[in-house]
């Protein structure tokens, strides 16, 4: 393949899977961009690449490879910065003359889409997005048996996702929801994109709780009726499941049956490079439907227990 990368964001907690990604899919990082410099880990991937803790002196390196010849200017450019940062490290990707590899929540908002779908047509290059539940196999064999099925069938869904994380989470631009929209929006986004992409059209969202480290709520598609709970606080993790040693759970069952996909999370990002290398990834209006889902709700006033609430708001 050998394909050119450069990467912004280099030294945060996501970014060794990008690494790892582009490495595994046998391409090649030749700079990367943090602000931040503790970045050491990019010797075990790339030891050749280039740094710049300066944005200027990285779109200076970055214009250079461009006009050297073709064979030098850069093919991608991945970004794992701060989700409030996405949209703008996604023009300078595209105007780059790079396609972009961004990750989740691709924007805040549904009209930030609508800017970047301008710059993609003005520039002739390609947003893709790391939304890794698209490439987890139950899902997609949960989506094919979904699709195969009547048109009016309508399934009762609860989803329940507890990621815990410590103190530092709410200290962290995590925990700043003009930085990264909150919970619902910086790690729900992953169970909504994947609920629309299973059951369909998005018909009613409702929310009964929100706060910095919890939500929950009622959603419905064509072809499901979705009550959600989401949380950050271990506290919420099942006594069973804690008795095994685990801090995070995830679990959706459909019509009271369980779907495992809690495992096989760990190679997920080299398979959606897979993909996107492909010419198979996901663009911006595959993810309109979860950015206006996780805007309804962050700009939604909860409704309190009323409705069909989640078992775990009691
Ligand atoms: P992080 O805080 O660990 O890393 C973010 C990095 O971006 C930091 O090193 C920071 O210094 C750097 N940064 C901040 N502003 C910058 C700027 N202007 N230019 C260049 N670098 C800048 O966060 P993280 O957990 O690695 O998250 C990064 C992104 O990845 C977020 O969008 C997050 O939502 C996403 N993420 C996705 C998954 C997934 O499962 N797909 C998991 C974790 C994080
Ligand atoms: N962990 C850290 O130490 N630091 C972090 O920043 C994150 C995790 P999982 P992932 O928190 O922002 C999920 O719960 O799947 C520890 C979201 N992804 O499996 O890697 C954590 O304490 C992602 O979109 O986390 O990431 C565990 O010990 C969201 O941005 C371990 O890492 C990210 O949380 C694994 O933790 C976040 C999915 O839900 C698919």
């Amino acid at each position: 393949m050998d394909k050119k990368f450069a990467l912004i964001g280099a030294a945060g907690y996501i970014a060794p899977r990008h690494m790892k990604a582009i490495k595994d899919t046998n391409n090649n990082l030749i700079a990367a961009l943090d602000n931040n410099d503790s970045v050491g880990i990019i010797d075990s991937y790339f030891p050749d690449a280039d740094f710049f803790t300066e944005f200027e002196r990285f779109d200076r390196h970055i214009d250079k490879l461009r006009r050297a010849d073709q064979g030098n200017a850069i093919d991608f450019i991945s970004i794992c910065s701060p989700n409030y940062l996405h949209d703008s490290h996604m023009r300078f990707a595209l105007r780059s003359g790079a396609d972009a590899i961004c990750e989740k929540p691709l924007v805040l908002n549904p009209w930030n889409i609508d800017g970047l779908l301008e710059i993609e047509k003005d520039t002739g290059n390609k947003v893709n997005t790391i939304l890794q539940l698209r490439v987890h196999p139950s899902i997609i064999a949960l989506r094919e048996k979904v699709q195969a099925e009547s048109r009016d069938t309508k399934h009762e869904v609860d989803l329940t996702y507890i990621t815990s994380r410590g103190h530092w989470y709410l200290q962290s631009w995590k925990g700043d929801a003009k930085k990264s929209g909150g919970i619902a929006t910086n790690i729900g986004v992953h169970f909504y994109d994947m609920l629309h992409f299973i059951f369909g059209a998005l018909q009613e969202n409702v929310v009964h709780y929100s706060d910095d480290t919890m939500a929950a709520g009622y959603l419905e598609y064509e072809k499901a009726r979705v009550r959600w709970f989401l949380s950050v606080d271990y506290k919420y993790v099942p006594e069973s499941a804690k008795a095994q040693g685990q801090r995070t759970y995830r679990s959706i069952t459909v019509d009271g049956e369980e779907i495992e996909f809690s495992g096989g999370f760990t190679d997920l990002h080299t398979r959606s490079y897979q993909e996107i290398l492909a010419g198979r990834g996901f663009g911006l209006e595959e993810n309109r439907v979860a950015i206006e889902t996780v805007s309804h709700i962050r700009n939604s006033t909860p409704i309190g227990l009323a409705g069909d609430y989640h078992p775990f708001l009691k």
